[in-house]
């Protein structure tokens, strides 16, 4: 294959390589085809640029937004709408997860837009924006780049669009323009930098008066964290914050990761019923809450069933501040809003000093014999004594979700999961990108055998990449999260040899363990060894649990979340 030569100007292709590059983007996750060839050429000539092929282009979308969580951004490219259509699904999950994620697609021929031509890997008819359409719905830009003259200009656009949002974007590329030059894609580095957002000085000010009043006046007040921290780059300032007025600090289960655990006033996730123990109660009996970034879905709110009131509230969203229900200040960000209002807030002591008057048990864990059959909350004591700084968990939707709650993270753990929409299989794709992207981290991933069988093939690409990702795909024989909500023959599904399929993607090439884990002994044999002897390679434990064997907040959550439902 050609590659371009050196001595070439920059072309189209070569220009999204250096803007991908620029904002920190090393490794895109492709699928090629036809249409996107010329651009593959072009996007991984450049030396910063190193591509991951993957199986299917919902992994290699999986595995941008599991880049994203670690790197701040992600990538992937793919091709015209047999591509586009099915990375379409791992897209809408950035979407609704805040993640700027630059989706490339190679399309049709300039030169065929405008005519009533029919192409290939279309639905069969003349149009050649069904693709753009269904992009349209789950992206924050779309670009499509028909002309070189306004190439630079829409790929720009589209690109800072995307950091900006922090949502995913589409560029789709007309094949025969990829690898052709011109001359606003110059050789000399031209400047790329973002505008930041700016906060209204009256309004923010305002804000902060009234809230640093309203919290000063309350007798136990805390502050929540939710989801919308990260995009809203407001997670240090949140920190920031807890410093200054020393309230309890709780998380939303999306959150987790955003708080330091170890921090001494940390007092768990507040998930309603669901919540860490006292949790709760501390929250929802407080006078005054401050909840910066949330998300109240059926998920987060266990059902509709929180009882927080907006009389005692300040809500903190992205770019507006609402206080007690009836006073909402607009243009305001949040970052600038969390750092003026920790010079105002008075030091207090007293919300958290209830708190730590009440007796929070530790729970502890009752091991049956090493060699009875494996019990899930066995399973998850011993991957919270493999957790460090070193490690990252990725949670896949299931009772993963509320198992991988649980678990008190050391600093620097990174914590991921997709709950807002919480499609099965992400965990796969984004164990992937995730790894790619922190190379530091030993990755940690908790599966359930369904969510495993949507989006499995892409452990071969781990493989491939020489990635030493642990997965724990926790075998219970079926959608335990759905026979929760409502049971029905539907949730029983088959059973695989799952280390036999693991075992014929290696197909002895690379480095990667399996292992079938029965009982706690298995377990702990099987620990050392992913720790040991085999800690350069990817390990996989299928570890064989009861069908019935769940958490008891997946109980409680799933009989609440149905009573919605119904
Ligand atoms: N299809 C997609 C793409 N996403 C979904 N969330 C669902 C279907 C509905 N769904 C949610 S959880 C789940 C299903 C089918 C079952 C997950 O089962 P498993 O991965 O085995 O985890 P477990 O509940 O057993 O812990």
């Amino acid at each position: 294959m050609p590659r371009p030569d050196a001595s070439c100007s920059p072309t189209l292709g070569s220009h999204i390589a250096r803007r991908l590059v620029e904002i920190g983007v090393s490794d895109l996750f492709a699928v090629p085809g036809d249409f996107n060839l010329v651009l593959l050429d072009q996007l991984i000539y450049h030396p910063g640029l190193s591509l991951v092929g993957c199986c299917n282009e919902l992994n290699a979308g999986y595995a941008a937004d599991g880049y994203a969580r670690s790197r701040g951004v992600g990538a992937c490219a793919v091709t015209f709408t047999v591509g586009g259509l099915s990375v379409l699904n791992a897209i809408a999950g950035a979407y609704s997860e805040n993640l700027p994620v630059i989706c490339i697609v190679g399309g049709p021929n300039s030169n065929d837009y405008g005519t009533n031509r029919i192409l290939h890997h279309t639905i069969g008819i003349p149009d050649f924006s069904q693709e753009l359409r269904c992009f349209q719905a789950v992206t924050c830009a779309q670009a499509v780049i028909q002309h070189l003259e306004d190439a630079h200009e829409l790929i720009d656009g589209a690109i800072s669009t995307a950091l900006r949002e922090s949502k995913p974007v589409y560029i789709s590329v007309c094949c025969n323009l990829a690898g052709l030059e011109h001359p606003t894609f110059s050789k000399e580095p031209v400047p790329y930098a973002l505008s930041p957002r700016m906060s209204n000085y009256q309004s923010l000010e305002a804000a902060v008066t009234a809230a640093a009043e309203f919290l000063n006046a309350a007798v136990k007040p805390v502050l929540v964290a939710g989801n919308k921290l990260k995009a809203c780059r407001a997670v240090d300032e949140f920190v920031e914050l807890a410093d200054a007025c020393s309230y309890p600090v709780a998380v939303m289960p999306s959150a987790k990761g955003y708080f330091p655990e170890s921090h001494p006033r940390f007092i768990g996730t507040y998930w309603g019923a669901v919540s860490t123990p006292y949790c709760c109660e501390i929250v929802e009996s407080a006078d005054a809450y401050l909840f910066a970034g949330p998300v109240f879905n059926d998920y987060s709110s266990v059902g509709y069933s929180l009882l927080i009131k907006k009389e005692k509230v300040i809500m903190v969203q992205s770019e507006r501040v609402t206080i007690g229900g009836r006073l909402s200040f607009g243009c305001i960000v949040m970052r600038d809003f969390l750092k003026a209002l920790a010079k105002k807030l008075r030091k207090n002591d007293t919300s958290y000093q209830n708190f730590q008057r009440m007796y929070v048990p530790e729970g502890h864990v009752v091991t049956h014999g090493s060699t009875d059959a494996l019990r899930v909350n066995v399973l998850f004591k011993h991957i919270q004594e493999m957790l460090s700084k070193d490690s990252a968990v990725i949670a896949e939707t299931g009772d993963s979700w509320f198992n991988c709650q649980k678990l008190k993270l050391p600093d620097g753990c990174g914590f991921e999961f997709q709950m807002q929409y919480g499609s099965i299989g992400w965990s796969v794709g984004a164990t992937l990108g995730y790894a790619q992207a922190a190379k530091d981290k030993r990755v940690i991933s908790c599966i359930g055998d369904g969510s495993f069988q949507v989006t499995a093939q892409d452990v071969s690409t781990m493989i491939r990449y020489g990635q030493k990702n642990i997965i724990f795909l926790i075998n219970n024989g079926g959608y335990t999260i759905e026979v929760e909500i409502h049971d029905g023959p539907y949730n029983i599904i088959k059973n695989w040899n799952y280390t036999g399929v693991v075992d014929a993607f290696h197909n002895n090439e690379g480095k990667c363990w399996t292992a079938k884990v029965r009982n706690e002994k298995d377990l702990i044999e099987a620990i050392a060894k992913a720790q040991g002897e085999k800690k350069d390679s990817l390990c996989f434990l299928e570890c064989i649990v009861h069908k019935d064997d769940t958490s008891k907040e997946l109980l409680e959550w799933g009989s609440r979340v149905s009573s919605a439902n119904s």
